[in-house]
């Protein structure tokens, strides 16, 4: 059975082509410095937004047209999996990303739930054997069923903790079998609605024990994929507690498990902090913490997680900057946490969703690795910070200075002299290399 017949594998065409279905610039064997843009940019589909969810939001029923509406269960899972892999070859996509409710439905107890899953990961397996797609990463949905009112890891019942170890234990077993680069964990109700009832210490020690089990049986089972936190400020509760990479850095360090992960950072839940996007990865980066991103943007007229499919060059840019600068994203990737819009409810938008996605990538790509190559930001930063590189500049970042030597620094000084930050100056060049770099 094939699920996409309207369309065929989507080619590379140019800049000028004016087909839907085509590449306008992502174009996957072309060479940006020393690495392909298939190399870089690791693309991967998230199958919760593309093949499971159908629409539905708080005021309406699902509305998507799908070729797997009228299937049911475990049939409906298997052709999910059958259109995710032509969808995948279609798209040429090197990657996929799922929750363990993605795939499979629940049964009524957890050990038909994980039969039901060892049915759907055996046929992905074999899908895989010939398909050129591989697993980025997979998770698991501890935050849907209404065991995890109260959070998983964090619930104020004990059992659900256990019930959420069984759950990311089966997991690792998943990733494992599937050659899983990654293994994602996002605390979807990982916080608290209210401190009236709440102990904080408690719940926040206690997900530490969780990741450190999860460390453990991940060395026990020999699964080596890169473990990575994704944080989010809100949403579904009030208050979570992987805030932000820098709150999630500081919980990592304090519990002394900074070796084991890193970030996985989606653009959405970067702006729904307070932060830009590449402030994020930024933060990431410097503390060598970078692993993987959720590609998507959010509205900044909605104050949530829309998840659309990324489209602003600008951003794009400079998040490429921040991937371009920290080496590339080694295990990690791009994913496409993102849905098309209520109104996009035909199948092939998701082929033009993903292309818009893809497309944007790769012009953030290029745009940004000649801002590199060309030292713009460079140029400046260097010469912006350039008093400590001598003087007592360079005996404060040698740390061989100390408060009485600054005094006596200070005290002779007879005119303090700041120069023009020339962010005006910086955004124009910017906006010059997003229009140049693809005219002929
Ligand atoms: C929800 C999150 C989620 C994670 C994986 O907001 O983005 O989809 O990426 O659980
Ligand atoms: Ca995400
Ligand atoms: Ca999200």
């Amino acid at each position: 059975m094939t699920y996409f017949d309207s369309v065929s594998t989507i080619q590379y065409e140019g800049p000028t082509s004016k087909n839907a279905l085509a590449f306008k610039f992502y174009n996957p064997k072309e060479k940006i410095g020393d690495r392909t843009m298939e190399e870089w940019l690791r693309f991967g589909v998230a199958y919760w937004h593309t093949f499971t969810f159908d629409g539905t939001d708080p005021f309406g029923q699902g509305n998507m047209v799908r070729q797997w509406n009228h299937l049911k269960g475990m049939d409906l899972a298997k052709a999910r999996v059958e259109a995710a892999f032509e969808f995948f070859e279609k798209l040429n996509v090197p990657f996929f990303c799922f929750h363990d409710v993605d795939i499979a439905p629940e049964g009524e107890t957890l050990k038909e739930t994980n039969e039901n899953l060892d049915i759907i990961v055996t046929m992905i397996e074999e899908y895989m054997k010939t398909s050129k797609t591989k697993l980025l990463w997979n998770t698991a949905n501890m935050f849907s069923h209404p065991r995890f009112v109260h959070g998983a890891a964090t619930s104020c019942n004990a059992d659900v903790f256990a019930y959420s170890a069984a759950k990311v234990k089966k997991g690792l077993e998943v990733a494992k079998r599937l050659g899983a680069e990654n293994y994602v964990f996002w605390g979807g109700r990982e916080g608290y609605e209210s401190l009236l009832n709440t102990d904080m210490g408690l719940e926040q020690d206690n997900l530490a024990k969780f990741f450190h089990m999860a460390v453990d049986y991940a060395k026990e089972i020999g699964f080596n994929g890169q473990f990575l936190i994704e944080p989010k400020p809100k949403e579904p509760t009030k208050h979570q507690y992987d805030f932000d990479v820098a709150t999630g850095l500081a919980f990592l360090q304090k519990y002394n498990l900074e070796d084991y992960f890193k970030f996985n950072i989606e653009a959405n839940h970067a702006t729904l902090a307070g932060h830009t996007f590449e402030h994020e990865l930024r933060v990431a980066r410097i503390n060598g913490m970078l692993g993987s991103v959720d590609a998507n943007q959010g509205d900044p007229l909605l104050g949530w997680d829309t998840d659309e499919f990324p489209t602003d060059l600008y951003s794009t840019t400079l998040a490429m900057y921040e991937i371009i600068k920290n080496g590339g994203l080694g295990q990690g990737g791009l994913n496409f946490d993102a849905k098309v819009r209520r109104g996009s409810f035909e199948a092939e938008d998701l082929f033009r969703a993903h292309i818009a996605g893809m497309d944007s990538f790769a012009v953030g790509l290029v745009v940004a690795h000649k801002l590199i190559e060309d030292k713009v930001l460079d140029n400046f930063i260097e010469k912006r910070y350039s008093s400590f590189t001598n003087g007592i500049g360079r005996e404060i970042t040698e740390g061989t200075t100390d408060f009485h030597k600054l005094e006596q620094h200070a005290l002779q000084l007879t005119e303090i002299k700041n120069e023009s930050g020339r962010v005006e100056e910086i955004r124009a060049i910017i906006n010059q290399y997003l229009l140049t770099a693809f005219a002929k």
